[in-house]
Order: C-alpha cells, then sequence, then structure tokens
C-alpha cells in the first residue's frame, strides 16, 4: 500500500505536474475513543456530509491556523479532504499517474475516491503511489487524508501517551502526548500534494556519485532504475544517459545502459560558499532516457525523460581533516528548524526564501538539518547556492531505553533507507547523521547504533556518518562507530550558567578530552549557545539578555581560533544553536518557545547575529 518516493516530482517533455496545494476541508476527530471517522468510515463520502468542517491551508501545520487551543495541542487523527478536476486527456493507455504526498506527519492513510491508495509511518519523508487505476478523468476526484500526529517509543522521533490519575486529582481519562524532543511537534500535511504523470515505462530512481577527480578529469558513476507499469515477459529497457553544463547547452559526457561510468573532462567542481570564486553551487544536468527495447504488439510506449541537478564533488576524511574536493573543509554553521508563525512546519516559499537570504547575510556556509529531513526544495537551494548539509533523520528525544529495541531500530533503518534514497544525489549533503542526542551511554545504545551506523554505510558508502552525542566522552558508547564526532556542549548556559569567564578553560579542556578519546576523528561541536530574548538588554551582561549571548559567543570563538589553527587541527566545525527562536512545547524552562536564536522568529536579527556575521563572512573565503 504505497511507498516512499524518490525522485522530485518535475515536468518534463513526458511528464506533467498538477499541484493539488490550497484550501482543503478539514476535521478533527475529537471523539471519545478518537476512531469515530474508522468507525463511520470518513473516507467513503464527502467529509462535511459526515459532520461539520473547517478550512485548512495545504501545505501547513494545522495547529496555528485556528483560535481553538483544543486543536493546537491535539493529538490523534485529523482528517483533511480536496476535490480536483483531471483532464480527459490523461486518461490514454500511454500514461500512468502518481500521487505524491511530500510530507504529513506521523502517520497518513490516504483514500482516492474512497479507494484506499496509502499508508505512511513517519513526518518527514516523501510517499508516492500509482493511482492510475482509481482516478476518474474528465470528472470529479475526491482525495481524502488521514493524519495522526502520535508519538510513541517507536516513532521517531519518539513520544509517549502519558496517563494522569484521578488519584492525584486529575479529570478521569486525562492523557497527554509527552516528548523528551526541544521542538514543538507540529502536524498536518506539511509539504505539497501532488500528482504527476509518466510514461508506461519510467525513470524511478537515479544514483550518480563522483568516485574520482584527476588532475583533468572526473569519473561520475550512475546506476538508472526503470519500472514498467505492464507487466511484460522478457522485456528489455533503453537507457540513455546525456550530461549537460550549466546551461544546458552543451554535452560533456553521455553512455547508455542501465548503469556506467560518465568520464567529464576538465570538469567544474562543485564548491560551497567561500571555496571558490566561480563554481559555488556548479551544477551539471543529467538528462536520463528510458523506452521500452524489446518490440512487443499493441506496445505503444513513449520515452521518459527526466532532468537531475549534479554536482561534481568528493568529500573525504582524511585523519582529522574534513575534505571537500580534497580540501580541507571548516564548518561555519548553524542548528536550524523548519518552524515559522502561523504555518508551524508547513512547506512556505517566502519563509524559506527569507531563510536562504539571511544564510547568504550571516556568512554560514552549513547547516544541519536538526532534526529531522527537511523539504526537498530546501536541499535543492543549498545545491546551488553552495550550502554545505548535515543530513539529520528523525532519531531525537531517544531518551530511554524502551526507544532502543527492534521496533524502533527497524522503523529507523527504514527511514535511513527512505532519506538516503532522497538525498544520496544533492552535492550539498556531506554526512549524514542518524540522531540527535540519544542517550548514547545506556548499553542497549551501542549495538543499536552500530546496527544504524552500518546501514547507512552499507546504502552510501560516499559519506561520513555521525550522530550528535551529548553523552560525555567517557561515558558515551556510541561514538566509536562514526566517521566525524559530534557533540552538543551548552558553557555558560546549561553548564556555569552566568559565568562566561570559565567557558575557555572548560570547552577547551572538554574538547580536548574528546580529541584525546577519539583521537583520529574530526571533531564538530554541533550545538552550543545561550538564550537571549530579543530586546532584553543588562551591562554587564545577564542571561536572557542580548549581551549575554553576545559574551557567550566572544568566549567561545577564542576557544575555536585557537583549536582551529593549532598543531595537526581536529576540529572542523562550530555551529551555534539556533539560526532563528522556534516554537517548544510549553515548558517552565521555555519562554514562549526557545530563544536561542541569532534571529527572532520572525527572522529580524538579534544584536549577537552580527558577531557571528564579522566572523563568518571573515573566515568562510578562507576555507
Ligand atoms: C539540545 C537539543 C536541541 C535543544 C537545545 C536547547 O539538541 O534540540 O533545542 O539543546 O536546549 O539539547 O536549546
Amino acid at each position: 500500500n504505497g511507498c516512499f518516493a524518490i525522485l522530485y516530482p518535475r515536468e518534463s517533455e513526458s511528464r506533467d505536474v498538477k499541484d493539488l496545494s490550497g484550501r482543503w476541508k478539514f476535521r478533527m476527530d475529537n471523539s471519545t475513543d478518537r476512531k469515530q471517522g474508522f468507525t463511520d468510515k470518513w473516507w467513503t463520502k464527502p467529509l462535511s456530509e459526515n459532520g461539520p468542517v473547517i478550512d485548512m491551508p495545504v501545505p501547513s501545520s494545522y495547529n496555528d491556523i485556528t483560535q481553538d487551543k483544543n486543536l493546537r495541542d491535539f493529538s490523534g487523527w485529523v482528517w483533511y479532504e480536496t476535490e480536483f478536476y483531471v483532464s480527459a486527456t490523461w486518461s490514454d493507455a500511454m500514461t500512468r499517474e502518481w500521487l505524491r504526498i511530500g510530507s504529513a506527519h506521523y502517520t497518513a492513510f490516504v483514500w482516492l475516491n474512497s479507494i484506499k491508495v496509502m499508508e505512511h509511518y513517519g513526518g518527514h519523508l516523501p510517499f508516492e503511489s500509482d493511482v492510475s487505476n482509481h482516478l476518474v478523468f474528465g470528472q470529479l476526484n475526491r482525495l481524502t487524508v488521514a493524519v495522526n500526529n502520535t508519538l510513541t517509543p517507536n516513532t521517531l522521533p519518539p513520544g509517549k501517551i502519558e496517563h494522569f490519575s484521578t488519584d492525584n486529582g486529575y479529570p478521569a481519562n486525562y492523557q497527554l502526548q509527552t516528548y523528551q524532543f526541544d521542538f514543538f511537534n507540529y502536524a498536518g500535511i506539511h509539504r505539497p500534494v501532488k500528482l504527476y504523470t509518466t510514461p508506461l515505462v519510467c525513470v524511478r530512481n537515479i544514483t550518480v556519485i563522483t568516485t574520482d577527480i584527476g588532475s583533468n578529469s572526473a569519473q561520475v558513476s550512475y546506476k538508472i532504475d526503470v519500472v514498467d507499469s505492464v507487466q511484460r515477459e522478457n522485456a528489455a529497457y533503453n537507457v540513455t544517459v546525456i550530461l549537460m553544463d550549466h546551461k544546458q547547452q552543451t554535452v560533456v559526457a553521455n553512455a547508455t545502459g542501465m548503469s556506467g561510468t560518465l568520464t567529464v573532462n576538465n570538469p567544474r567542481l562543485w564548491w560551497p560558499v567561500g571555496m571558490s570564486s566561480a563554481d559555488v553551487g556548479y551544477l551539471y544536468k543529467l538528462v536520463v532516457y528510458t523506452s521500452l527495447a524489446t518490440k512487443f504488439d499493441n506496445a505503444n510506449v513513449q520515452t521518459d525523460v527526466y532532468r537531475l541537478s549534479v554536482g561534481i564533488r568528493t568529500v573525504k576524511i582524511d585523519g582529522t581533516s574534513f575534505l571537500i574536493n580534497d580540501k580541507p573543509f571548516y564548518f561555519l554553521g548553524v542548528g536550524k528548524h523548519e518552524d515559522w508563525d502561523v504555518r508551524g512546519k508547513g512547506f512556505d516559499w517566502p519563509m524559506i526564501l527569507k531563510d536562504f537570504n539571511l544564510l547568504n547575510w550571516l556568512g554560514a556556509n552549513a547547516f544541519r538539518t536538526s532534526h529531522y529531513p527537511y523539504a526537498e526544495e530546501i536541499m535543492q537551494l543549498c545545491d546551488e547556492q553552495g550550502i554545505v548539509v548535515i543530513d539529520e533523520c528523525p532519531a531525537v528525544g531517544m531518551h530511554s531505553a524502551d526507544n532502543f529495541v527492534n521496533a524502533t531500530l527497524q522503523h529507523h533503518l527504514a527511514v535511513m533507507d527512505e532519506l538516503v534514497a532522497r538525498d544520496r544525489n544533492h552535492p550539498a549533503v556531506v554526512m549524514w547523521s542518524v540522531a540527535n542526542e540519544p542517550e548514547s551511554q545506556l548499553p542497549p545504545a551501542k549495538d543499536y547504533f552500530k546496527a544504524v551506523i552500518e546501514h547507512t554505510h552499507s546504502l552510501d558508502s560516499s559519506r561520513p556518518v555521525t550522530f550528535v552525542c551529548n553523552a560525555p566522552y567517557n561515558t558515551d558508547l556510541a561514538t566509536q562507530f562514526v566517521d566525524v564526532v559530534s557533540f552538543n556542549k551548552y558553557e555558560g548556559w546549561y553548564n556555569d550558567g552566568g559565568h562566561t569567564e570559565v567557558i575557555v578553560p572548560r570547552l577547551t579542556d572538554y574538547i580536548e578530552h574528546w580529541h584525546q578519546t577519539r583521537p583520529n576523528k574530526p571533531i564538530i561541536h554541533m550545538e552550543w549557545g545561550a538564550g537571549a530574548i530579543s530586546g532584553f538588554h543588562a551591562n554587564p551582561s545577564v542571561m536572557y539578555t542580548e549581551e549575554y549571548l553576545c559574551d557567550v559567543i566572544g568566549q567561545h570563538f577564542k576557544v575555536y581560533d585557537q583549536l582551529r589553527t593549532g598543531a595537526g587541527p581536529y576540529l572542523v566545525g562550530e555551529m551555534i544553536w539556533n539560526f532563528a527562536d522556534f516554537n517548544t512545547a510549553q515548558t517552565a524552562t521555555r519562554a514562549d518557545g526557545n530563544r536561542k536564536g541569532l534571529m527572532t522568529r520572525e527572522r529580524q536579527p538579534k544584536w549577537p547575529a552580527y558577531v557571528v556575521r564579522e566572523r563568518y563572512h571573515a573566515l568562510r573565503n578562507q576555507t
């Protein structure tokens, strides 16, 4: 029932794309057992005939759209519906139609004209299905999507439904969704819903890897998977690939066959911002053609054409150095979130482009997709702008032993399959992060992460793998398996809050201990920072003022400058937390969300942003 999606839906001479985003109908199922939608089979007739509906934008989180606290804090099933026409011209026997949801948080069931067409688990990755047999052409179609945001110990991220007892004075049956990660559990259809067409024989998957860069040429291996919607015995398929230059005017290499190697003479390499004057984000275009090679009676099969952007670049770990195209790369970056006013985690071009403009203003050359895969369009912008990405899966908040069990592991491996399949062709992605701050000192975490990291290596041997460690160097059991050590540490905040005078010795000591523990691996300080509420000021500084964050930043930069330039430098990155303020669950330690942003949630810079900006611009051109 449905399967994960790999290629981004793109138009070509053989493919049409229709975006179904817009104003949908919506209903939350707040019945006592939260299952009325299933008991009454809401997908079998228009949603409004089952009861009252409201308008809901797609894509968007639903939580902050209305004035209803119950919907903001709801856990359980919500129901979405839209209606659309498909042209009668799509119904010809030569075309297949695919329904694709960019992401829906967390569990999604999908019905088209009352027929179940997909079921997907996991809130941040695309899924799709060939729905040709369930569409009605030249008529109105009804699409129903039920989405459930409930998190359990075996979902990623994990969570728990907690039951509160009347013995303690709670109302009867009082329960809440709780979770151990520090961002709001926004839910809904978060990314665009699209319908696209392909010929009967079409490109299903493309894998492109730069295997070698010599002095005058580069080797680029490719592998194409083809699907045929018709069962044919002994069928063979033609595949032709043509690599075009950036402007798509000149052919630089070509080949035939399902897999092979392209030799690119005098290649223009893909470079991160700051590392080249001419070729930042240089992208070739790989044009893939496929068709039926065998002659069958009545087989009227068109050629499928798919265009993929390709960056020629290598990533290597050499001792304690992180190399891009054999040159040392130093991460000057931020942790981010997909988190915006009103729309929550909903895909939104104005907010996304604003964030890229701010990243460039800041001078950052990298970010981590903390703590889940981001929209595909964001990854494409990183490729084009030369912003390096540490691509993280949604394993965050794994704080108890009941997370490190086989059911979670199997899901974790499946999520890595989906993530690597979706993102492997992005040159901007230079490393996979398989988790953030798991309790890696717990004994079961050791074999658990060994398995996840080995699996990720087996899916993609061309990139290093990390997880972001919170356990101290002397108790962690899992960084022995990573290629790059990443750790989070909040000196001057969670440790020695208010005491910026001890940041330099304490942080230096901590990083040096990590180096002694893992002497042969590069190290990234993946999260650090302090809360600062925009407009709060004090001199001398105190916690939560803009001055305090400036002071914390200044002390950290002293440490980084020592280690970055020291003998055999092993520190390869500083990633401040966070790019912008973001919403969290309500707790006594969060004042209307997490305030560690360099920008406010509305994307206006706080004073500390100017301090970081000066450094990042000065340093990134030296990497
Ligand atoms: C780390 C988490 C991050 C939090 C941050 C903080 O990785 O998600 O937002 O600390 O507390 O523990 O600000």
